[in-house]
């Protein structure tokens, strides 16, 4: 059960010194702390989004860490193919839906949106999603307010753009757009009245204090993001980032945790990098204060786990798929309590 905010809770002046401290705590104090908030602010579900690269590979922009940038296409082989046909999106999420997911998001290795056919075709990819009663979520690079407003009037219910990383260490990471560049865009979602997906990457070689300048950046939003997507790497081979080693899974929940704490009302995605972590360190960020993961077999272009394993992990650990009609079975009546209907829906 979620509980009233305390106005306390909700801040937006978060300094990076005060996350950095988050960050730097005893694991187990900052978990505590988190989990109080998610205990005030959260229920026990775990929404699952299931992903799809509607346009992949061939993007003008040069993100260190990204396979779909054109600049490493010789080192990725990560191909430039076209947008996808609206019809085949829609199947998808049809079967995205068949398998549990809630939401379903759509990735475009743009640089950002240009008005014509290919516009008009994702918003009716929007409108297909969305009348299937799933959520639909799009990550399309840079947006005018027009196209945001656009997207909304297609039902789009949420929009990805990421700050990736802190304010200073951006420009370490992208060199083809700046951060104000992103903050425009987020404006432009928020105006339309589209909820904002909003979060970052670890394991690209920043500081701590960079980890900590990320969620300061995403706090500052007023309000903050519905949703906060936490990526740790996926070193692909060919981007200047695919030597690097994979991130301590504590640091993931470190990040959970923190996450959690500065924005308590947001739904924390364990994100990109999943892959790599045990069933234990999962468990862990769920603890920390995630509560949704892309699911299905792929991310955009990079594998994900296997849908049955994550079906079989929210079981184990007792966890609520969100947007599903869950029965729980009433125990058997005792002789002097009267009989009660064999099952209910959450
Ligand atoms: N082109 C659009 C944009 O950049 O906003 C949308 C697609 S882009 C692939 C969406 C996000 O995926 C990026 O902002 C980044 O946070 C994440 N991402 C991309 N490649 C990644 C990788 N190798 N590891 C982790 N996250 C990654
Ligand atoms: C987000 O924060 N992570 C997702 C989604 N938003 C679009 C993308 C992860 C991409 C990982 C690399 C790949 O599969 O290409
Ligand atoms: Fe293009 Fe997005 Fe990849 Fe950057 S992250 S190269 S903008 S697809």
């Amino acid at each position: 059960m979620t509980q009233p905010a305390a106005a306390a809770d909700i801040r937006h002046d978060w300094t990076a010194s005060e996350i950095e401290a988050l960050l730097e705590a005893p694991l187990l104090d900052l978990i505590w702390r988190a989990q109080q908030l998610h205990r005030r602010y959260q229920d026990d579900t775990v929404q699952l989004a299931s992903l799809l690269s509607i346009k992949t590979g061939g993007c003008p922009e040069d993100c260190a860490y990204c396979p779909q940038s054109a600049h490493y296409a010789k080192g990725t082989g990560v191909a430039k193919e076209p947008l996808m046909a609206a019809a085949d999106v829609v199947a998808k999420a049809r079967l995205a839906k068949a398998h549990g997911a809630s939401r379903f998001c759509m990735g475009a290795a743009w640089r950002e949106v240009r008005d014509g056919a290919e516009f008009d075709a994702v918003l009716e990819m929007v409108a297909g999603v969305r009348g299937l009663g799933l959520e639909a979520c799009a990550t399309l690079g840079m947006l005018t307010e027009r196209q945001a407003q656009r997207l909304a009037e297609a039902g789009l219910t949420a929009y990805n753009h990421n700050l990736d990383t802190s304010p200073d260490y951006y420009a370490t990471i992208i060199s083809t757009r700046d951060y104000q560049d992103r903050l425009d865009t987020l404006a432009h979602v928020r105006q339309a009245g589209i909820t904002v997906c909003c979060g970052g990457i670890i394991g690209m070689g920043e500081s701590r204090h960079d980890r900590a300048g990320l969620l300061r950046a995403l706090a500052a939003l007023d309000p903050h993001p519905e949703s906060v997507p936490i990526n740790a790497l996926v070193a692909v081979e060919g981007t200047p980032l695919g030597e690097r080693r994979p991130v301590d899974p504590l640091d993931l929940a470190r990040m959970c945790a923190a996450a959690r704490i500065v924005m308590p009302r947001a739904r924390v995605r364990l994100s990109a990098g999943r892959a790599g972590l045990s069933r234990e360190a999962q468990a862990l960020c769920f603890l920390a204060g995630a509560n949704s993961i892309f699911y299905g077999e792929k991310l955009l272009t990079t594998a994900n786990n296997d849908a049955a394993a994550d079906r079989k992990l929210l079981a184990d650990l007792g966890l609520t798929i969100a947007g599903q009609i869950v029965k729980t079975v009433s125990p058997p009546p005792s002789p002097r309590s009267e009989s009660r209907p064999g099952s209910e829906s959450r």
